[in-house]
């Protein structure tokens, strides 16, 4: 496993970080060492001290929903007054509202902090400062040119914070307040931040790994009666370990569901839940509106690549359709960015704007879509969001205009050279031990910036080979050492099944990577490619 890993410089870091202690030290030396730190913590003592009404003003998915949960939590343990907003995509559009500022204010609230959102809203922060709120913003997207003027922590302005989700920025803050104070940690604030950590699909450097990792391990034994009846919903009970495959495609998508087709505020309410009876019922109605939000996903997802094949071969997609369901624009827009391989947004009418379109943009190959959008700005009502994901409003007048700069942005945006692929150590069937297998839990979960370890596998002959799936579109293909057989997936690999057959030598490039079948902590691999026996120095590394 060192060897398979041999070029990873931060790999002494991850193992420190096995230790929870050294996760809560790096996290409250991140915080502290903020410029804004003092001042964020001026509001957050306010607050608390002086029981000064409190709106947290989060946002509709994991992130800003478990950032909000725990802070207003934390506030409600101080028995400070207030409540949390979390906006509906569909009605309040992207970031702070300027009404429900106002309504805010009108309502007697004296502090508003933001959870993830805020740092781009220049306009209403200084609108909301203007009429003698208290305010803060704790969020990770990007800021515009001019800084906010209200305290702000955000890892685009503090080179001392990792790039945590806006719940792990809200964990580290958590950290430092109650160790100041001498207060216990809530109990199932692990696995609300690696949901959120997974959820946000933040880069796995050391710091959001660990969070990813420990919040993983206690997942299965959560604390959190919300979270433990979702656990059943989906499935995934009596697994005494979770993979991050696990939370990514059964959790995550029950939760974020409730927000996408109905309101934001469920999801909460199940993460508040009390008793579990109250609980159950919250994740069985997670469950349905997950359902409803698939098969709404599937049929917008099918229209917007029918119209893609009218745009040919523009470097970025605008798809448009004015009655797609907003809530899943941003599902729709990332199939279309992965399966053609450029970045696509997808918009459809905002329901309560009159004339803008509002939507959704997912990068591929690279490209930075806010830089993009940056470039259109001219064009556009609004827009924010990350290099990879992002959200946009515009007139519909402007369409085709946004159309052309999208696409022109996008061919002349920087895409970063393609690295040389690393020449891949060969490893043997007889190594993956049990050892081995429980060195990849620890440094499990993998993902962007902590790539899955990489091999060939030598001396290996095919077993049997395999279609898998209901659409026949993956490859099962079983190979074996003469000793012991091993399953390698090969997903959307089907095609490769007429080049195997049993008995017949394959050197296989497989990806390593936790499993838990049969509630063992094993591995699976997954298929990269094979390569050729007979190209010269192929197969000897
Ligand atoms: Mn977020």
């Amino acid at each position: 496993m060192q060897r398979l890993l041999a070029d990873r410089a931060d790999l002494e870091e991850r193992v420190n970080l096995l230790d929870p202690e050294a996760v809560s030290h790096a996290a409250q030396l991140a915080v502290t060492e903020c410029g804004q730190w003092p001042a964020v913590r001026d509001v957050l003592l306010r607050a608390r001290d002086q029981k000064r009404p409190t709106l947290i003003y989060g946002d509709y998915d994991v992130d800003g929903v478990v950032a909000t949960f725990m802070l207003h939590r934390w506030l409600r343990a101080h028995e400070v007054p207030g409540n949390v907003f979390l906006p509906s995509r569909m009605v309040h559009g992207y970031g702070l509202n300027r009404e429900v500022l106002g309504q805010a204010i009108e309502h007697g609230y004296r502090t508003l902090i933001a959870v993830d959102c805020g740092t781009a809203n220049l306009a209403e922060l200084e609108y909301a400062t203007g009429a003698g709120l208290d305010l803060a913003v704790l969020d990770h997207h990007e800021p515009k040119s001019t800084l906010p003027p209200v305290p702000v922590l955000n890892a685009h302005l503090e080179s001392s914070l990792p790039p945590y989700c806006s719940a792990g920025l809200v964990g580290a803050v958590l950290d430092v307040m109650r160790t100041e104070s001498g207060e216990a940690a809530e109990a199932d604030e692990a696995e609300l931040m690696a949901l959120a950590t997974i959820a946000d699909v933040v880069p796995l450097v050391p710091q959001n790994w660990a969070l990813a990792h420990h919040g993983l391990r206690a997942l299965p034994e959560t604390a959190n009666l919300g979270l433990a009846e979702l656990i059943k919903v989906a499935s995934l009970h009596g697994l005494t370990r979770l993979t991050a495959r696990q939370a990514s495609f059964n959790l995550v998508p029950r939760l974020n569901a409730v927000g996408r087709m109905q309101s934001p505020r469920l999801m909460f309410d199940l993460l508040a839940a009390e008793d579990e009876q109250d609980a159950r019922e919250r994740a069985l109605q997670h469950d349905r509106l997950n359902d409803e939000r698939r098969q709404t996903a599937d049929q917008v997802t099918r229209a917007a690549l029918l119209q893609s094949t009218n745009h040919g071969d523009a470097a970025g997609l605008v798809l448009y359709g004015a009655d797609w369901h907003i809530g899943v624009l941003g599902i729709a827009a990332a199939r279309v960015a992965e399966q053609l391989g450029r970045p696509a947004v997808v918009l459809a009418d905002a329901p309560h704007a009159d004339g803008l379109l509002s939507g959704s943009a997912r990068s591929a190959a690279g490209h930075n879509v806010v830089a993009a959008f940056e470039h259109c700005a001219g064009v556009l009502e609004s827009f924010g969001g990350h290099a990879l994901a992002a959200g946009v409003k515009l007139e519909f007048g402007q369409l085709e205009a946004f159309r052309s700069c999208f696409a022109s942005a996008i061919r002349e945006g920087q895409t970063p050279g393609q690295e040389p692929a690393p020449a891949l150590a060969s490893v043997s069937i007889g190594e993956f031990t049990e050892q081995f297998e429980g060195d990849v839990w620890s440094l499990a979960p993998f993902g962007l910036g902590h790539a899955a370890p990489r091999c060939l596998l030598t001396g290996c002959r095919v077993e049997r080979a395999s279609y898998m799936g209901r659409d026949k579109t993956h490859l099962n293909l079983l190979v074996s050492d003469g000793q012991r057989q091993i399953r390698i997936a090969g997903f959307n690999q089907s095609h490769l099944l007429h080049q195997l057959s049993p008995g017949q030598p394959v050197l296989p490039a497989v990806e390593i990577l936790p499993d838990n079948w049969n509630n063992r902590c094993s591995i699976m691999l997954r298929l990269l490619g094979l390569k050729d026996h007979a190209a010269p120095g192929s197969n000897q590394q």
